[in-house]
């Protein structure tokens, strides 16, 4: 696997987004915490916690629609175990959607009701956090019902902060998506890099499509077959499957070698896209699993 804990990649914008966090958070009801369905533990930045303290936190995993149902359910399951609140989204096929607004200001419900008591009727001030490339501004045009922010399929689109309002009801308050400065965690950063949060320009993307065709030999076999039309994968390695991927797929240069840069970007590609199926990246069970062997 390569190495990413050294990586030197933690650009200027994140701390200046961390310090923007930390500098709005006292006007803000809730805080809105978005999750990609297809990695919902990976995708947490564990230095979330840390800025946002004990503010009412709504969790949603977006992206459902790219992820897997069953995989989804046991994920929602998780979280709710650990006293949070979390909803499934997708902010393509709007599933969800509206019961954002609603799950958030149940989170606040007595302090809205005491307000309305004194006669007060603010709107709801809402911040969005998350990762780079998980749906922020997309979820938040869709909640303003238009193209109010830049959305954009690489991570680093949005830059600065900017509030837009729903009318009469709450404001968003959008904000650029932020990791962690480093990873302790080789797993959670190649998880990260295969659903497209860390730019692909730094990353080695041939290594990721080994390590990811291994992955998905190990849990989507049925899915990969079908894809590529191979017979079986069954004890193959990383860099064998995606070459045959290639062969298969044509993708031959001088002397019958394959281009194999090519066919590890298509796989990431199609892994992406869901082309290949819905395909989450991780499970509670694998949870458990880490925590048994660190504790021998
Ligand atoms: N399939 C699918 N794609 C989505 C969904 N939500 C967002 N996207 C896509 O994901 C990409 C990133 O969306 P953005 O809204 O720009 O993400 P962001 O979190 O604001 O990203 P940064 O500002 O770069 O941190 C875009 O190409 C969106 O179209 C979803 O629910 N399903
Ligand atoms: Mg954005």
């Amino acid at each position: 696997m390569q190495n990413l804990e050294n990586l030197q990649w933690y650009p200027g914008h994140m701390t200046k987004t961390r310090r923007l966090i930390e500098d709005n958070l006292k006007m803000i009801d809730v805080v809105v915490e978005i999750l990609d369905a297809r990695i919902p533990f990976s995708g947490r930045n564990p230095n979330f916690d840390d800025i946002i303290k004990n503010k009412p936190r709504l969790l949603v995993l977006n992206k459902s629609d790219l992820a897997d149902k069953t995989r989804t359910a046991k994920w929602i399951e998780w979280y709710k175990q650990q006293g949070l609140t979390v909803i499934p989204i997708s902010c393509t096929t709007g599933m969800g959607i509206n019961k954002v607004l609603s799950q958030a200001r149940t989170l606040i419900q007595e302090k809205i009701n005491r307000e309305k008591e004194k006669g007060r009727n603010r709107t709801l001030k809402i911040m969005m956090v998350g990762i780079p490339n998980v749906g922020k501004s997309s979820l938040i045009n869709r909640l303003v019902g238009k193209a109010s922010t830049k959305t954009g399929d690489k991570p680093g689109v949005t830059r600065g902060k900017q509030w837009l309002r729903i009318k009469g009801d709450a404001e968003l308050l959008d904000t650029p998506g932020i990791l962690p400065p480093k990873f302790d965690d080789q797993t959670v950063a190649m998880r990260l890099a295969f659903t497209g949060a860390i730019r692909d320009e730094i990353m080695n993307t041939e290594l990721l499509s080994y390590e990811l065709c291994e992955y998905l030999r190990d849990n989507y076999a049925d899915e990969l077959c079908k894809r590529y039309k191979l017979d079986s994968v069954d004890n193959l390695k990383g860099y064998e499957i995606l070459e045959k991927i290639g062969r298969k797929r044509g993708f031959v240069i001088s002397g019958g070698e394959i281009d194999m840069e090519r066919a590890a970007n298509m796989v990431l590609d199609e892994l992406r896209s869901a082309t290949i199926g819905n395909i989450t990246l991780e499970t509670p069970e694998d949870l458990e699993i880490k925590e048994n062997t660190a504790d021998k």
